[in-house]
């Protein structure tokens, strides 16, 4: 099964969007493996962001997720990648359209509410770096025959 990392920005937290994220991921069919509230180290966000570590908008980038805890999560699913994606909407907010996360609850795109990974090489490394030797919890859900 597919695993993705999914992550509510400082932002989000901020804004009381944790229960409302959680709850459109549940209610899709996706199954909660791990969850953390954790505040991101700039060791960590710039590892996490090293792609974009020569963007102009960088430092602007980790000291806004270092600047106040993140909740972050990983989801596992048939194509929970892609599907991650496309519940989260465009990058850019004004992009986005309604009925996904940021385009129902971004504006613009240096607070855009939520972060999860775009393949399955970028999900390993985030899962990795954010839960490596966490705590995974391994079970099953009666409902699932219901979604598969
Ligand atoms: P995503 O978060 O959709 O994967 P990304 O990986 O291209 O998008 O960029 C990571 C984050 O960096 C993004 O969520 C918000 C910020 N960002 C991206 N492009 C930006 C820009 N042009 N100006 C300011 N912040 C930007
Ligand atoms: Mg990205």
């Amino acid at each position: 099964m597919e695993r993705t990392f999914i992550m509510v920005k400082p932002d989000g937290v901020q804004r009381n969007l944790v229960g409302e994220i959680v709850s459109r991921f549940e209610k899709k069919g996706l199954k909660l493996v791990y969850a953390e509230m954790t505040q991101v180290t700039e060791q960590l966000a710039s590892e996490h962001y090293a792609e974009h570590k020569d963007k102009p908008f960088f430092k602007d980038l980790v000291g806004f997720i270092t600047s106040n805890p993140s909740f972050a999560m990983v989801w596992e699913g048939e194509n929970a990648i892609a599907i991650g994606r496309k519940m989260m909407g465009a990058t850019n907010p004004k992009d986005s359209e309604p009925g996904t996360i940021r385009g129902d609850f971004g504006l613009t795109v240096g607070k855009n509410v939520i972060h999860g990974s775009d393949s399955q090489e970028s999900a390993e490394r985030e899962i990795a770096l954010f839960a490596g030797g966490k705590p995974f919890v391994d079970y099953e859900k009666d409902e699932d025959k219901w979604i598969y």
